[in-house]
């Protein structure tokens, strides 16, 4: 029996044949069968050009009908979904090509050029472009639609072969690339059918990136292991949002999307009434939120809990209490503990690390063994989060253990910022924080040390030059010296307290 995920999705495919699946507004629909069928010529195409199972497949593309084809074509054949923030720079991108050894590469046609100058790095190397409805990949698709050769295979895989390497960014060094199997793919998306009541009857409104784990393994994963239909839009807009709110009964966000929808007049009792679910997750969504959006709706957002190395851990109840603040009791098949200084697990109540175990927690860091045995504690894996657990079993994350700033549900680490400051003329040191954004959750402040007075404009650029635009600081601030303590650190609880308020 093959464990690849992809077969389990097929079997809701060709249940669901003549219904639309995936509708694009103002583009394409596609039906179960287009999924299914277009997924395999896809994927016999690429297989055609010699792409073998395992092999990783990178693509940094927009958001559209081609990018789930493409999805569904790469776990048909086998090979290793490498998803890429289309807001990363050419210097972020060739770190993951060439670290992930990628045997294709899908990328906008303005892009090509340098993804094929790393060839000399990776003779295989294979690059396909992609803009809107045009490019290599499609005139590749074209083809193989024409000449009528289609393989149905699913390419057999077992249940630890890995179906998505995701790029996450350390405290430490260069990001490193989360591999996750066919079975914690299976495993997440059959607890959160389960916690969630997820079934075909719902209509998911997709706004989220399909880049991250949210949007791609929670909320398409979801409709498409279920069978059910999908919204898709090119990404968060409110208008957009609330013109298919109406034909939707669920929606995935951020805590950002429920900020921006509580900010337009427009969003109300009636425009949100044919809504059965609102989840929130990837970053802490504020009681004051939670309980505004009650106000607004009459509906309580589910909040839930999860990371790019485990899916989702917990999530608030379907039916009974939604407790604002708290992301809830674990998942089905999960288990979590809060482990204190000492090593030892802590008493409800305490604040310690959080730890989870599971199904769904993924197999390592690729190409870093030491990395890895150093995160986990046999089965348990160290999460990074701070939390407790209450005495009926929710648990509240109230920090985190990382230098980790989380914006938009993005994270950055403000290492890599340091990195690109500390390498500018006439920066003596930096450190970098989040602090209180409306919008964002966190925005990111710079706060630099100069032989004289700095050029932000000129730092600010060079920031820019090698960062994606989320990871660039929105406040500069130079100082005679940083604050620190008698062992010599950098006391960045002092510059988060003194810059508080800088976004308010
Ligand atoms: C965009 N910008 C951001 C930003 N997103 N700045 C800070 N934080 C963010 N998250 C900046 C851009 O650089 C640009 O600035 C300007 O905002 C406009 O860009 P945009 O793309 O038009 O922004 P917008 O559409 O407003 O996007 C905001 C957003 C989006 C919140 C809708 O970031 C988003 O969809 N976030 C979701 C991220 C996500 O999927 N996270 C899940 C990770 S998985 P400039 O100056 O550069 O032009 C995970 C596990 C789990 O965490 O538990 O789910
Ligand atoms: P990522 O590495 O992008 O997968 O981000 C995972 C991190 O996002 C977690 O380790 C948490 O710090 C944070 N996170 C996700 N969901 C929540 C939540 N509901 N509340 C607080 N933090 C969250």
């Amino acid at each position: 029996m093959t464990h690849n995920v992809f077969a389990a999705i097929q079997t809701n495919l060709k249940h669901h044949a003549e219904r639309t699946l995936l509708t694009i507004p103002n583009g394409r629909q596609l039906t179960g069968s287009d999924l299914d069928r277009e997924s395999a010529i896809l994927a016999g195409a690429l297989m055609e050009l010699g792409l073998e199972a395992g092999d990783r497949v990178s693509a940094q593309i927009e958001k559209g009908w081609m990018n789930v084809v493409l999805y569904l074509a790469v776990l048909r054949s086998g090979a290793v979904y490498l998803p890429l923030n289309s807001a990363y720079t050419n210097s972020e991108i060739e770190y993951f090509v060439t670290d992930a050894e990628s045997k294709l590469h899908i990328c906008s046609s303005d892009r090509a050029e340098h993804v094929e100058s790393l060839r000399s790095q990776i003779p295989e190397l294979q690059v396909l472009t992609l803009d809107d409805e045009s490019g290599t990949l499609i005139d590749l698709f074209d083809a193989a639609k024409t000449s009528g050769h289609m393989s149905d295979e699913v390419v057999s895989r077992a249940a630890h072969d890995l179906a998505s390497i995701i790029y996450t960014s350390g405290t430490t060094g260069k990001p490193k690339g989360a591999m996750i199997t066919h079975s914690n793919l299976a495993a997440n998306a059959n607890m959160l059918t389960e916690a969630w009541a997820y079934s075909s009857d719902d209509v998911l409104l997709h706004a989220l990136p399909l880049f991250h784990v949210h949007g791609l393994f929670v909320a398409l994963n979801l409709a498409l292991m279920n069978g059910g239909p999908m919204i898709m839009l090119p990404k968060f807009d409110p208008d957009l949002v609330l013109s298919v709110m109406p034909s939707a009964t669920v929606m995935m966000g951020v805590p950002t999307f429920y900020t921006r929808l509580l900010a337009d007049s427009r969003f109300d009792r009636q425009s949100s009434g044919h809504m059965r679910l609102f989840i929130s997750g990837s970053a802490p969504l504020l009681v004051e939120t939670s309980d505004d959006f009650f106000d607004r709706t009459g509906q309580r957002i589910l909040e839930r809990y999860g990371m790019t190395e485990t899916g989702m851990s917990c999530s608030n109840p379907l039916h009974g209490d939604r407790r604002a603040g708290s992301v809830g009791p674990p998942l089905p098949g999960v288990d979590v503990r809060i482990i204190g200084e000492d090593g030892d697990e802590l008493p409800r109540g305490e604040i310690g690390a959080l730890e989870v175990k599971g199904e769904h927690v993924f197999k390592g860091y690729w190409k870093l063994p030491e990395k890895t045995a150093s995160e986990f504690k046999g089965d348990w894996f160290i999460t990074g989060d701070m939390a407790t657990l209450s005495e009926d079993g929710y648990v509240s994350i109230v920090g985190r253990d990382k230098d980790l700033i989380i914006s938009g549900g993005l994270n950055i680490y403000p290492k890599e910022i340091e990195d690109v400051l500390n390498d500018q003329g006439g920066v003596v040191e930096s450190a970098v924080v989040g602090v209180p954004h409306p919008d964002f959750g966190e925005g990111i402040v710079a706060v630099l040390v100069g032989e004289q007075e700095l050029d932000m404009a000129a730092l600010e650029s060079a920031c820019r030059e090698k960062l994606a635009g989320f990871k660039v600081p929105r406040r500069w601030v130079q100082l005679q010296a940083l604050p620190r303590n008698t062992m010599g650190k950098v006391q960045k609880n002092l510059l988060r307290d003194d810059y508080a308020n800088s976004f308010s």
